[in-house]
């Protein structure tokens, strides 16, 4: 297609025309009807904002700090699962992108390149997302080799102790790599380029987990092998365990209520991701944005609040930093840009996001995106309605 990349829905659209279904359909379904997922989307659109004219709206910065890290807009690269599986290599394409936007990239436990792979084929550091796992030792083994690749900051997820339901992943047999099934060799005939490019690689499989488990290669090993192998006991004790064995910024990911942000406030983390995981775990639950305001409420100064969760445009960063967030997190938003582009597409989605932003924010009379407040929302906006 001809037609220009101007919103991220166009990225979405080239993406899915690029990707083979089931890992499409991965990176784009939330758990059961999916409701949570829609609401993360559809809640940023009760946010209403004041217009402002005649203000001086020459020399804007974007410029902010995520747990306290310099950053170039206050925008980071969420952890996804099979990133490589988008697009071959995806994880070190997006690591790129993200260094040359000037913004932090989170590598998922569950990727395709490890830890390693990123750190050898980029040259900034980069955050590492860590999944609570029964066998202790693996996890410490997780953490030292984030510490030891450089990484800047630890992304603990709280919110996959078990596994919500993804139904198309199911239905679509997911497997990494695809099983070549005439189905799935008849959906992969029409993708070429992602052919081609996977061809080229050697990262294949979850490469970080690789010699921790054998037999992870489909989604009923893999759903089973998360049964077996995730922690439903995790709690509070094993959060201060891990901090103190990682030492350094540690960001608490998955939380979506108040009282748990100030459990998460009180072990002493950097920041927290007030987050639903993309609507891929709990269905029925508030939407990440809803869930913003009482988090930000509750623990005050004594935690730094970030979230994730429906975020499309430039303007839903701005709306989330008008109620409460010092930065946000893109999942999605960025997958689709790497399926639709690779690298270039990453940077494309980044760089949309970051426009969008920086008019929003001076068509709301402001600057310095560190000075966006409630102030510049039309009333309270009604989540419940
Ligand atoms: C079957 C995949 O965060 C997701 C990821 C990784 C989950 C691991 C199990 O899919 O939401």
């Amino acid at each position: 297609t001809d037609r220009p990349v101007t919103c991220i829905e166009d990225l979405r659209q080239l993406a899915e025309w690029r990707v083979p279904r089931m890992f499409y359909d991965y990176a784009d379904s939330g758990s059961y009807t999916e409701q949570t997922y829609r609401a993360n989307e559809s809640d940023f659109a009760r946010i209403k904002l004041r217009q402002r004219v005649a203000v001086d709206m020459t020399n804007r910065t974007l410029a902010s700090t995520m747990a306290g890290q310099p950053v170039a807009m206050p925008v980071a690269l969420a952890p996804t699962g099979l990133t490589g599986m988008q697009h071959a290599d995806g994880e070190i394409l997006a690591a790129r992108a993200a260094a040359k936007a000037g913004v932090p990239f989170t590598l998922s436990t569950m990727s395709i390149c490890s830890i390693e792979d990123v750190a050898e084929n980029t040259d900034k550091p980069f955050w590492f997302q860590l999944y609570v796992m029964r066998d202790r030792a693996f996890i410490d083994k997780l953490i030292d080799r984030a510490k030891a690749a450089g990484c800047s900051a630890l992304v603990l997820t709280l919110d996959l102790q078990i596994l919500g339901q993804r139904h198309k992943d199911i239905r679509n047999g997911l497997s990494t790599p695809p099983k070549l099934t005439p189905r799935n060799i008849l959906n992969m005939a029409t993708k070429p380029r992602w052919c081609l490019n996977m061809l080229r690689t050697e990262r294949r499989t979850f490469r970080n987990i690789v010699g921790h488990a054998s037999g992870v290669s489909n989604l009923s090993s893999l759903s089973s092998w998360t049964a077996e192998q995730f922690d439903p006991a995790l709690n509070w004790d094993d959060v201060r365990r891990i901090r103190d064995r990682w030492g350094g910024k540690l960001i608490l990911k998955g939380i979506l209520d108040p009282e748990d942000a100030v459990m998460a406030a009180e072990t002493g983390a950097d920041a927290l991701i007030v987050s639903n995981h993309g609507g891929r775990q709990l269905d029925g639950a508030i939407s990440s944005i809803a869930a913003l305001p009482a988090i930000v409420e509750a623990v005050g100064d004594r935690i730094e609040v970030l979230m994730d969760g429906g975020i499309r445009s430039g303007q839903d960063v701005v709306k989330a930093l008008a109620l409460g967030a010092k930065g946000t997190f893109i999942g999605r938003a960025f997958l689709y840009g790497l399926g639709a582009g690779g690298e270039a597409g990453v940077s494309q989605c980044l760089e949309i996001i970051r426009k969008e932003m920086d008019v929003t924010m001076a068509m709301c009379g402001l600057r310095d995106i560190r000075t966006v407040t409630g102030n510049i929302l039309a009333g309270k906006p009604d989540f419940a309605g």
